[in-house]
């Protein structure tokens, strides 16, 4: 039985839909990132990079979530394209494109618009910039095709629901009008009941809602430990 190490944010409920898509036996384990569990010994020798998701199944650890989806459809042989086809290999662009660009670039988005305690112009301009600049080639790519990788509903689609449900909370709801082909497929995913299975997931467990001090302290540890 696999061991999912989750929360209710953006990187973990991707890897919640693949579980669900694929129907892999696997038991929800909470790792409550606003009480600071990320940072526990025994959790850090799951992931050194004290973040979720991360699953363990029999001897084999994954963290990060674009690797345990590969992970996850290797072990399947569901939602990616065969080895030796070239969909395979623009599999692996479009997964490197949303883990070291979407991602990051949203997560920082969020961060500047959202939490940094001063509004910082810069910062806030610069990571909206990168972070429409994204979502526009996604939408670019699905104004042509279904999929990411075209007729075929894959690990990379999971990827970019993870993020791209939170627009809004990234870019400011009025971003919807500019990518509609990118709603159009999160509106697709979103309505799949391995979607609305892993939404649920979040409900299961009372996960702390508060954004306090305990929380930031936990998450947000430059705030405290001056590097420059
Ligand atoms: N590259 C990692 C990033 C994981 C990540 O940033 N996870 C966030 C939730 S989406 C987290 O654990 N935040 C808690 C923290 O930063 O302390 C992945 O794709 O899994």
């Amino acid at each position: 039985m696999i061991k999912f190490y989750y929360s209710g944010a953006p990187n973990p409920m991707k890897v919640a839909l693949m579980l669900e898509e694929t129907g892999l036996p696997y038991e929800p384990v909470p790792v409550d990132t606003r009480k600071g569990e990320q940072h526990k010994p025994e959790y850090l020798a799951i992931n050194p990079n004290a973040k979720v998701p991360a699953i363990v199944d029999g001897d084999v650890t994954v963290f990060d979530s674009n690797a345990i989806l590969l992970y996850l459809a290797e072990k399947s042989g569901k939602f990616v394209p065969p080895k030796g086809d070239k969909a395979r290999a623009e599999l692996l662009s479009w997964l490197m494109f949303v883990a070291s660009g979407v991602g990051p670039y949203s997560g920082q988005s969020v961060h500047f618009r959202n939490y940094a305690p001063e509004k910082n112009e810069y910062a806030i301009n610069r990571y909206m910039y990168e972070a429409q600049r994204h979502y526009a080639i996604l939408d670019a790519r699905l104004a042509k095709q279904k999929y990411m990788l075209g007729d075929s509903y894959t690990i990379v689609d999971m990827a970019v629901w993870g993020w791209a449900r939170l627009v809004p909370n990234a870019l400011g709801e009025e971003y919807w009008a500019k990518f509609p082909n990118l709603k159009r497929l999160v509106d697709e995913i979103s309505a799949r009941p391995a979607a609305a299975r892993a939404n649920e997931l979040r409900t299961k467990h009372k996960f702390k809602t508060e954004f306090d001090d305990e929380a930031k302290k936990a998450m947000f540890r430059h705030m405290t430990v001056k590097v420059a």
